[in-house]
């Protein structure tokens, strides 16, 4: 078959929040592009009519010979590469990229790039914190929200990129000055042959870095490349001559580096042993760049977390009711259940389940069985979680009625107790996202009385 790739042609597939950066940055730039996506109504597709008449879009089942008429495909996030009709084309000889690869291309400034199964965005969210706080000019995004090319400016000193698997699967040569992956446990089994894969997919993140952050604690956030680069680590033990943990000093525990105490970890308001630990993650991404010291802990001391990441709502009859919505998978739900369990004077009432992801709940029985008192569960997968807890610990199924879940686990709670919605699920079965499920979950805790 003949090729017929032209050579100044590119098509961009998945018209949601990335794939519009990128229909503005080829825009801007001039390069003849077209559009397409298997959705028959795409999230962006008002606004591509509207602001760019001109381009062609194809909805709908994806078309080889039409994405053949490419040399580049930029891919959205949210399809995998291995969809059938990519593959083809890229049999064909059309290359797969993706939004990150085009940043990487364009971006002047160094880039602080991280990945993990969980804790991204909080780490993220941070380490831009204190970038502004040291003075830096620093523009953040990514997988957070912002997409990376809308961040693209040549006044920004410093990049702080959170990339998810997907974005990383696209990305050839992401050239970071230091990248890290935080830490890595089962997550989107549904697109993912295994944990191998998965993890492959992560740790493309390294490529052609300069520095890299590595977790002292999960030896699969180690490089399978570049030994010998310049390293940092974190962890909640003590630190080593290259990184970051935790000392203890007259009964207290320390914020440390090196040999050296950096800041009583009472003085975090973020709770729970695994902010701690992104707490660590921060300050050697910092240093990695050169961030001064005092500006970072300052950022630390001054950080609540973000919304419906352990997010604590109020206190009712002697219970805390605490919103971990963002837990969409096992590792971070076990890391909310082991940080809040070892933290309150009474047990946890735990609202779990949705959509599972193909993901094996088994590691969540013993955790659940030594500190929750019950567990109410909801969504699609509330059987597969029940029999993976078994009778240890008593298990509540409740229907689609949000409302009276809230209730019953306030009904269950004794004082000193907290009510943790933390489902270790996505939520799209039930909820139109994550955000809306804690929003929900926080508007009925603010309704009991
Ligand atoms: N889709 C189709 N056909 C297409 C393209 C997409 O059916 O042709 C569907 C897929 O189910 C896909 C969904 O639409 O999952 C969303 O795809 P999209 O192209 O509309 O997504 P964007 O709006 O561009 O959002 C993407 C990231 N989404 C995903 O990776 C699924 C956003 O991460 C990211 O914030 C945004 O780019 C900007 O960079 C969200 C996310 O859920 C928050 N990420 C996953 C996570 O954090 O676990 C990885
Ligand atoms: P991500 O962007 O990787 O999803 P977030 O910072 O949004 O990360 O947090 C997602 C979930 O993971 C939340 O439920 C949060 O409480 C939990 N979490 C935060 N830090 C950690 C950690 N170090 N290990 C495990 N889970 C964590």
């Amino acid at each position: 078959m003949p090729l017929i790739a032209s050579d100044h042609f590119r098509i961009i597939v998945g018209l949601g929040k990335s794939g519009m950066s990128v229909v503005r940055f080829l825009a801007r730039q001039g390069v003849a592009f077209a559009v397409a996506d298997t959705r028959e109504q795409p999230p962006e597709l008002a606004t591509l009519r509207e602001q760019y008449p001109q381009v062609e879009v194809r909805c709908g089942e994806l078309d080889v010979e039409f994405l053949c008429r490419a040399d580049e495909l930029y891919v959205s996030p949210g399809l995998a590469v291995a969809t059938p009709a990519l593959q083809q084309a890229a049999a064909r000889g059309v290359k797969l990229s993706g939004d990150i690869d085009l940043f990487t291309r364009h971006a002047k400034a160094p880039i602080i790039a991280i990945t993990g199964s969980n804790a991204k965005s909080t780490v993220t969210t941070l380490v831009g914190e204190m970038a502004t706080a040291a003075g830096k000019r620093v523009a953040v995004g990514g997988n957070l929200g912002l997409p990376a090319l809308d961040l693209l400016d040549d006044s920004v000193e410093l990049y702080v990129l959170e990339l998810s698997s997907f974005q990383l699967e696209t990305t050839d040569q992401l050239n970071a000055e230091v990248a890290t992956v935080l830490n890595i446990s089962e997550d989107h089994m549904d697109r993912y042959s295994g944990l191998p894969a998965y993890h492959l997919a992560k740790h493309r993140i390294f490529r052609g870095a300069s520095q890299f952050v590595v977790n002292r604690q999960d030896a699969l956030s180690r490089p399978l490349i570049g030994e010998g680069m310049p390293c940092w680590t974190f962890g909640l033990n003590k630190p080593d001559f290259h990184g970051f943990g935790l000392r203890e000093e007259g009964g207290e525990k320390f914020l440390a580096f090196q040999f050296d105490s950096l800041m009583p970890a009472s003085e975090l308001k973020v709770r729970g042993a695994h902010n701690q630990a992104n707490a660590l993650a921060a300050l050697a991404l910092g240093h990695a760049v050169g961030l001064p010291f005092e500006p970072m802990l300052n950022s630390l001391r001054a950080f609540t977390g973000l919304e419906h990441r352990c997010q604590w709502l109020r206190e009712l009859n002697g219970v805390s009711y605490y919103n971990d919505s963002k837990a969409t998978n096992v590792g971070s739900t076990l890391a909310a259940i082991e940080g809040l369990g070892v933290d309150i004077p009474g047990k946890l009432i735990l609202i779990a389940g949705g959509d599972g992801k193909g993901a094996d709940f088994s590691t969540l029985r013993k955790p659940v069985s030594q500190y929750c008192r019950a567990v109410l569960l909801i969504g699609r997968d509330a059987e597969l979680i029940a029999s993976a807890l078994g009778d240890d610990v008593q298990v509540v199924r409740m229907g689609t009625d949000f409302d009276a879940t809230i209730r019953r686990a306030a009904e269950l709670a004794e004082p000193g107790d907290a009510v943790l919605l933390s489902p270790a699920c996505a939520s799209f079965d039930m909820f139109k996202n994550f955000e809306n499920r804690g929003h929900l979950f926080a508007q009925a805790v603010g309704r009991l009385a």
